[in-house]
Parts: C-alpha cells; sequence; structure tokens
C-alpha cells in the first residue's frame, strides 16, 4: 500500500499549535515529580537566529524532552540578553529607537525559534530590558552594595576623544576607537566595581567540585583567575628622589635573584611619574605608553620599550651590586607592585627588552645534563626547571630550594622597618567594572548629592527607568545629555541632585537570569527562595548549554553572583549555579569565490550550483554559470558568506530535518560541516520512518505490543532494547550522534519484518514483536524529531501526545548478550572465530573449536598436542 509523503510543512505547525494549546511546556513549580532544569545560553536578539543556535537549541530540546519522558519534572525556559550596543549603533545608524529595534528583533526570532518545535516553557518568557526585570537586578545592585561587594573607585578607561565617549579593550584597535580611528586616550574615571577578587580563592577552589563540566573550560576559568605564589622584594634605591627610599617588586621567581640585570616599572608607577616630573623626554615616553591600550593582549604583543630613568637599585645580596631602573611598557601598573625585577636568562620578555638595551643575561638555571660552562642564552630564554648555578649560596639547589632559602633569609632582614622580603599570594582576577556610558543597558540606581556623596535609590523607587525621548545624533551618552532624566532630589537630604548616568555591563544582565528562570512572576523579589535552590527549588542547572567563548567571563560571573546572591539572602545554598556544562562545537560550511584576481568575491551557497562528476566536483554560479572556486571549510561567517540561513531550511525541509542533522554528523562537542547531501540524507530518513510506520501501522491495528522471547521475531525485541538501554544512555552523555547511529540501524533491523507483515507472512508473536519495536521507535526519535514522532504515534493509533510518553524500559534478560565469540589461534596465530553461548563449558568450547572447519584443515586430521581455552577471552591450538 502506498502512502503519502510525510508533508513537514502541514505537520509542523499543526502539531506546534496542539502543543500550544495544550500547554504541553508551560512548567509547574509544585509539581511533585522530581525536578530538572536545562538551559541553554539565551540569545542577544540581533535580528536572526544562525546555525548555532539552530545546534545549540536542538541539542537543549532533546534533553529536556528525554528527561521529561524519563519522568522529571523539566524547566526548559528561553529569554533574551537584550541589552546591548548593536541596538545603540543601529539607533546611532538606522535612526530607529534601541527598544523598538530590540523588541522587533525580538519577535521575529522568537517565531523562528517556535518553528523549531522547541519544547519551552514560554510563559517564563524575560528580556533583560524589560524594566520588570532590570528592577530586580537594580534591587541585587543596591544589595551587594549593602553588603560589601560593591565599591566606587577610580580606574582607568580607553578614551575616544571623537566619539566622547570609553571603549571596551576590544574596541580599541592599534592603539585607535574602532568607529572614529582617533587615538585613544587613558583616562582615570570614577566607576563602579563588583568585588569579585574577594571570591578569588573559593571560586578556583570549587572548581574541582565541577566534575560534570569540560576540563578545557575549567582550566581556562583558573588560569584566568591565575593564582600564584610568589615574593614581595623591596630594592633599596641607590640614588632616590626626594621621597623615595626604595622599590617593592613582586616575583614569583626569587630563585633567579643573581640573574637579574635590570628593574623595570609601569608607566604609571609613581615613581616613574616622580621622574617624569623633571624630565620632559621621560614625560614623553609615558604619554606614549598610554596610548597604546590596556589590554594584557595589547601589552603581550606590543614591541618592548623602555626608558632609563637614571635611578639605581641595591642588589639584596650584594651591597656593590646596583642595577638600572627602567620605565617598560610591558609592565602593568595594575597586577603585583607595577615593578619587577628582569631576569632575562629565564624569561623571554626580559630576554627580548635586555637584547634590545644591551643588558647583561647570565643563566642562572642549568637544564638538566647542561654543561655549566658552555650554557649560552641568546635568543630563547630558558624558562623550564634545572639546577641554580652562577648563584653563590643558591647553587646547586632546584627552585623549591633556593625560592624558599631567598625568603628566609630576606625575611631576616629588614629595611625601613620591614622585613625586605615577604611571601605574597597573588590573583590576576581583578574586580569587575560595571559602568558603562552608554544608553541601552541597566540603569545604575544611584544619586549623587553634594552634600551625602553616592546615595542609593530608595527600594520603592525602583525601577530607574530608562527615559524613551533620548537622541543620539550627538555623540557622547544620551542618558547624559536627556534634558531631565538626571536631575533629581537627593533621597536623604532632598537638595538637587543627579542620577548616576551610566548603566551597568550587560555582563550583569546575564549572571542571574537562569536564577529569575524560577520564578520569573514574583514582582516584589529578584528569586522566590522557594523555588530557587534548595529543597524543592530548581537550581543548580542540571545542564547548561552554550558556546565556548562564554567559557571564561560569562561563567565566571554568574559563578560569582550565585555566591553573592547568597550573601544578600537572594538564594538560599546554591553555591554553583550549572552543575552540567556543555560547550557545543561551530556550525561550518564550505566556502565559495567568484571572479578571479583583484575582482574575486565570496558567494553565499544559495547562489552555487555543484556538480559532482566521478567524485569530481566544480562549482559555477547559478545567475550566469561562471566558475566558483570551492575554497575551504569555515565557521559560517557574513565575512565570507558561506551562511545557511534556517529560514530556509526550515521552509524546504522542516524543522525535524534540520534538528536530525544537527545531532547527526558529528560529535557535538565537534564542528559539524553543514552540507546539502547530508541535509537531504536525513530528509530521507524522516521520509523513511514515516513509510515504515503509516504503511505498517494498518496491520499493526488491535495487536498488542509485546517482546518475542523465542522464534525470528525475537532477535528483533533483542534489538529494541538493547537499543532503548544505549540511546537512554547517550542521550545522558549527550553524545546525540551515537544515538542517532543507533536509531538508523535499528530502522534497518525492524525494516524487513515489516514489509514481511504488510505482505500478509508475519505471525501474531511476530506483530506483537513488531508493534513493540515500532513504539519504542517512535517514542525514541521524539526528542529529536518531535513533529514526526507525534505525527507517527497518532497514525499508530497512540493516546495522547508522544511528547507526554514515558520512556520505553528495557528488560534486562533481552539486553545481555548470551553468545561470547572467541578468536581461534593456531600455533599462536589467529585463523578465525568461535560464537558459542557463554555459559558452555571448557569441553563444549574444545569440542566446538574441533569441529571447525578452517581448525580440521589445518590440523590434516591429526590430533592436536593441546587446545588452550582462556574461558570467554581465546582459544589456542597447539598442533
Ligand atoms: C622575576 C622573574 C624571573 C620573573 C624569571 C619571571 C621569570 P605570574 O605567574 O603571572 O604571577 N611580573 C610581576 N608583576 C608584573 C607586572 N605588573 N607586569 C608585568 N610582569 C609582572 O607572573 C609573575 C611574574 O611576572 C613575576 O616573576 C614578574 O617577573 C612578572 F626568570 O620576577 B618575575
Ligand atoms: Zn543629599
Amino acid at each position: 500500500m502506498a502512502t503519502e509523503r510525510y508533508n513537514p510543512r502541514a505537520a509542523e505547525p499543526r502539531w506546534q499549535k496542539a502543543w500550544d494549546e495544550a500547554k504541553l511546556f508551560e512548567t509547574k513549580n509544585d509539581d511533585p515529580r522530581p525536578k530538572y532544569y536545562v538551559l541553554e545560553m539565551f540569545p542577544y536578539p540581533s535580528g536572526r537566529i544562525h546555525m548555532g543556535h539552530v545546534r545549540n537549541y536542538t541539542m537543549g530540546d532533546v534533553v529536556a524532552r528525554w528527561r521529561r519522558a524519563m519522568g522529571y519534572n523539566v524547566l526548559h525556559p528561553m529569554g533574551w540578553d537584550a541589552f546591548g550596543l548593536p541596538a545603540e549603533n543601529a539607533a546611532r545608524d538606522n535612526k530607529v529607537n534601541p527598544r523598538d529595534w530590540t523588541y522587533k528583533n525580538i519577535e521575529t526570532m522568537k517565531g523562528q525559534l517556535k518553528t523549531m518545535g522547541l519544547s519551552l516553557d514560554w510563559a517564563r518568557e524575560i528580556a533583560t530590558c524589560d524594566p520588570s526585570y532590570y528592577k530586580h537586578q537594580q534591587k541585587i545592585f543596591l544589595d551587594f552594595w549593602k553588603s560589601g561587594l560593591v565599591e566606587r573607585k577610580s580606574a582607568k578607561v580607553n578614551w575616544d576623544p571623537v566619539d566622547m565617549t570609553v571603549l571596551a579593550n576590544e574596541q580599541v584597535i592599534d592603539g585607535r576607537g574602532w568607529r572614529s580611528g582617533a587615538p585613544v586616550e587613558q583616562r582615570d574615571l570614577t566607576q563602579w566595581f563588583f568585588k569579585i577578587t574577594s571570591m578569588s580563592q573559593d571560586l578556583l577552589d570549587s572548581l574541582d567540585t565541577l566534575d560534570k563540566w569540560p576540563e578545557k573550560v575549567r582550566v581556562m576559568q583558573a588560569n584566568w583567575i591565575g593564582r600564584s605564589e610568589g615574593l614581595l622584594v623591596r630594592w633599596a634605591l641607590a640614588n632616590p628622589p626626594a621621597g623615595e627610599s626604595e622599590l617593592e617588586v613582586y616575583t614569583t621567581r626569587p630563585d633567579t635573584i643573581f640573574g637579574a640585570s635590570f628593574m623595570a616599572i609601569a608607566a604609571d608607577h609613581p615613581l616613574a611619574k616622580k621622574v617624569a616630573a623633571d624630565n620632559p623626554e621621560l614625560a614623553a615616553f609615558i604619554e606614549d605608553v598610554r596610548h597604546m591600550g590596556t589590554s594584557a593582549a595589547t601589552l603581550e604583543t606590543a614591541e618592548k620599550k623602555g626608558f632609563d630613568t637614571g635611578l639605581r637599585v641595591v642588589h639584596p645580596f650584594d651591597e656593590n651590586w646596583t642595577l638600572p631602573v627602567y620605565v617598560a611598557n610591558f609592565v602593568l601598573m595594575d597586577y603585583g607592585t607595577g615593578a619587577i625585577f628582569g631576569c632575562p636568562g629565564h624569561d623571554q620578555r626580559d630576554l627580548d627588552f635586555a637584547n634590545k638595551y644591551g643588558l647583561p643575561v647570565t643563566p642562572v638555571v642549568l637544564p638538566d645534563g647542561g654543561d655549566a660552562k658552555s650554557f649560552h642564552i641568546t635568543e630563547e630564554a630558558f624558562v623550564d626547571d634545572g639546577a641554580m648555578i652562577n648563584s653563590r649560596f643558591l647553587d646547586g639547589m632546584r627552585f623549591r630550594e633556593a625560592f624558599d632559602e631567598v625568603a628566609t633569609r630576606l625575611s631576616g632582614v629588614t629595611i625601613g622597618n620591614r622585613p625586605q622580603a615577604e611571601r605574597k599570594v597573588q590573583f590576576r582576577l581583578r574586580d569587575w567594572l560595571i559602568s558603562r556610558q552608554r544608553y541601552w543597558g541597566c540603569p545604575i540606581p544611584v544619586i549623587h548629592c553634594e552634600s551625602c556623596g553616592a546615595v542609593p535609590v530608595p527600594a520603592k523607587d525602583l525601577p530607574v527607568e530608562l527615559p524613551t525621548d533620548v537622541t543620539f545624533d550627538k555623540p557622547g551618552n544620551p542618558l547624559d545629555h536627556h534634558p531631565s532624566w538626571k536631575h533629581v532630589g537627593c533621597p536623604q537630604c532632598g537638595k538637587p541632585a543627579r542620577r548616576d548616568t551610566d548603566t551597568m555591563d550587560t555582563f550583569v544582565d546575564s549572571s542571574w537570569y537562569f536564577a529569575r528562570f524560577t520564578d520569573p512572576w514574583n514582582d516584589k523579589a529578584p528569586t522566590t527562595l522557594e523555588y530557587a535552590d534548595g529543597k524543592n527549588g530548581w537550581l543548580p542547572v542540571r545542564q547548561y548549554i552554550g558556546g565556548i567563548e562564554h567559557a571564561i567571563l560569562h561563567l565566571l560571573y554568574s559563578r560569582f553572583f550565585t555566591r553573592a546572591m547568597q550573601v544578600t539572602g537572594h538564594l538560599n545554598e546554591v553555591k554553583e549555579p550549572f552543575e552540567g556544562m556543555f560547550t557545543q562545537g561551530m556550525v561550518v560550511h564550505e566556502t565559495y569565490r567568484a571572479g578571479t584576481g583583484a575582482n574575486a568575491y565570496w558567494v553565499q551557497p544559495v547562489d552555487v550550483n555543484i556538480v559532482d562528476v566521478d567524485g569530481k566536483r566544480s562549482a559555477t554560479l547559478i545567475v550566469d554559470g561562471s566558475p566558483v572556486e570551492i575554497g575551504a571549510i569555515e565557521k559560517m561567517s557574513k565575512s565570507k558568506k558561506n551562511v545557511v540561513d534556517p529560514d530556509d531550511i526550515l521552509a524546504s525541509y522542516g524543522a525535524d530535518t534540520a534538528r536530525w542533522f544537527m545531532l547527526s554528523d558529528s560529535p557535538p562537542e565537534r564542528d559539524v560541516i553543514w552540507t546539502e547531501a547530508g541535509v537531504e540524507g536525513a530528509h530521507r530518513f524522516v521520509q523513511r520512518i514515516w513509510r515504515l510506520v503509516s504503511e505498517t501501522a494498518p496491520a499493526l491495528t488491535g495487536v498488542a505490543a509485546s517482546a518475542a522471547s523465542d522464534g525470528a521475531a525475537a532477535a528483533i525485541s533483542k534489538a529494541v532494547h538493547k537499543t532503548v538501554k544505549a540511546v537512554g544512555e547517550d542521550i545522558e552523555r549527550l553524545s546525540f550522534n551515537k544515538a542517532v547511529a543507533r536509531l538508523y540501524e535499528l530502522l534497518n533491523t525492524i525494516q524487513p519484518a515489516a514489509t514481511a507483515l504488510v505482505d500478509g507472512k508475519g505471525d501474531q508473536a511476530g506483530a506483537a514483536a513488531l508493534r513493540e519495536a515500532i513504539e519504542a521507535l517512535v517514542v525514541m526519535i521524539a526528542p529529536m524529531m518531535p513533529h514526526l514522532a507525534e505525527e507517527c504515534w497518532s497514525v499508530l493509533g497512540g493516546e495522547g501526545f508522544v511528547a507526554n510518553q514515558p520512556w520505553p524500559r528495557f528488560d534486562p534478560a533481552l539486553v545481555v548478550d548470551n553468545d561470547v565469540v572467541y578468536p581461534i589461534q593456531i600455533n599462536g596465530k589467529k585463523r578465525g572465530d568461535l560464537t558459542i553461548a557463554r555459559d558452555a563449558d571448557q569441553a563444549q568450547v574444545e569440542q566446538a573449536v574441533m569441529a571447525l572447519d578452517f581448525v580440521q584443515k589445518a590440523l590434516e586430521g591429526k590430533a592436536p598436542r593441546k587446545v588452550i581455552v582462556v574461558p570467554q577471552r581465546i582459544v589456542n591450538v597447539v598442533a
């Protein structure tokens, strides 16, 4: 019987509507079943979803649907990371209101996500730009402040003098503003900080508890926190300027102190400023360094430059040894003490610097097996472990011993009433600067009064709402320009005062949204403790899924917020927000180029026609047949035009095909190559399932599902039960591609029996086994291809939605393998295999081996000298 092809264009919207109407995915906080919270990183409403979103949200949806089938009360919400610079840029460039632009994008993208058939609880939707969200964020800010987790202090910013705005480090390109191209200046501004460094040690230590996070993410976080154990060493100045006597450095390598050849201080070091006061050349050099930008990356890659201050210090272990003090561009003021001793032999930056300025290079650590007399360092510093040389009383020691020796000796002497050295633990992590001089962000709820200082906005006055009537025609912060918004009375003394016109870094918005989802309806407080975490609460998120680009900042800030919200009583006890973390790979695609030489240009996949002749692929432009060069496979990007619009795929193949392909082709942590052929393959599978189920369904009417224990049907039952077990395990481990492969296999196993049954050649036991198999198949594909599964379920006469069906149970007796395969060796060489019942005894195995053709042939009729059976493992026949 021929059935109609499955038509996703008709079926998918029909099921989406049915789920919606049944409120199938709306989650109740008071549902007594065990809770499971799965979350994908919420999107920035840039305009349209891209393939990366499709992959990310498909994975999360499989987890959500599978956990529901496993009997959990699943929370799977969605929202919008809706504040940020692109909205402001759109406002400036296209004269649209940032709010309108954002909400329009949200509407479009929400529609797109809906066509993907995601099982999301839209009743909990939040947008961070909504006052009903940021009102609570302002409360959190004030509570953090009260608890000592917020600080106002001066910090350097990158200032664009033309755009009159502060730039993020990433917006400074080669020392110039990314939009204006003007040379960037360093300015001091008083700004708000979250004191994340107060939790450095705990944020580091707790990484050890995150055993469901990728190792690489934990390593990245640990490096970012950057704990090091070192020594503060105070060096006496030989020729101090007035009011100074010593230079304090931070070092993690005091063992190399006899290899020191110069001192280097940051351009902003007080000593540098002091000397520059009557040294215009130095002042000019310092000004130069300021223009470089503040990011560590810039400092790392920029050419090393220095300026000799003329000051000299005395070596702590030799009063006759003095060293020059340079101002150097690679020393940061806000790390350690902003001053170092340079040891060119064992630090590459110091070596580059020494070579440039002709400073001595003395090796003091000898590689194991090296020869002290002939060991020289010229271009490459030796940074590994070894034995001390040229180091007087340290000679022969290893790192640890030399470190301790220097620490002990120098802590015992005093300089200016203090010990000359002190042990010090240092973190690379800085406090989190959250002030942004921007419009489209959460207003900082503070009022500045000349008499009272910085005053919190009273809770009853929250939210401090963004004004809507702002203009973007002038450079600078629109909130600052607004004629009236900032002028208010002081909440304490009533005198005229002004609002803080800064808004919060958008990373603040995403640092607690996962907590808000647990009760987004609470308009009194950011969270409802009962539902947030603890005994009946949702947190931690059991599985969080997102891109590796957020592996550091977003995850670290969220971890800080979770701890801080506990301090302020917005959470009960949870410390780590994300129990399981998964970072998915990218979606990549071939690139195409038309034209030649200087006129070559990238073209989109949709504009290219590809032909494959005997495996040799060539491409032409669809419009005019001109040749196209097929280039490397790369991350989908607008610049290379190698993007496929999810809308096109959803419209032509349907959501299930897109979802299935996203899951099938490669392990989820790796990149997936999007190909037309791959999508077509996925679509054929959709049609095959539909054909099998819809053609077999009539023959299965009235048949009760049941496993077969013997006869031909037993093989099917066994295959099904094994697949049920394995697919569940695969999904639990997020090995979606393996689950997909098993489902392909199962379909192949079922197919012949189904065809036979339809042809009238089946029996009753076979039909019962087949019904069980097909029902299980349909329930198992449901997390991945939810619409097709519903369609199949209904043609089978199933009750309700397949989305509500429990995951099939497997019979443990059917999943054990009763056979064992022995490799058979003859005189130590493998000649073949024997498949035999697992519980066969030694004699039975031996007998079966002797009966094998290839064994008899090898023995040429003679009796073997010996047969060695290693139970369950191997058999060796000695001829
Ligand atoms: C002498 C030395 C000899 C160093 C040697 C290294 C190798 P971590 O591990 O990251 O903490 N340093 C200290 N403060 C600095 C600053 N403000 N800007 C630039 N560099 C700074 O690194 C600590 C090491 O980085 C310190 O140890 C110091 O150089 C440098 F063979 O001191 B070392
Ligand atoms: Zn006041």
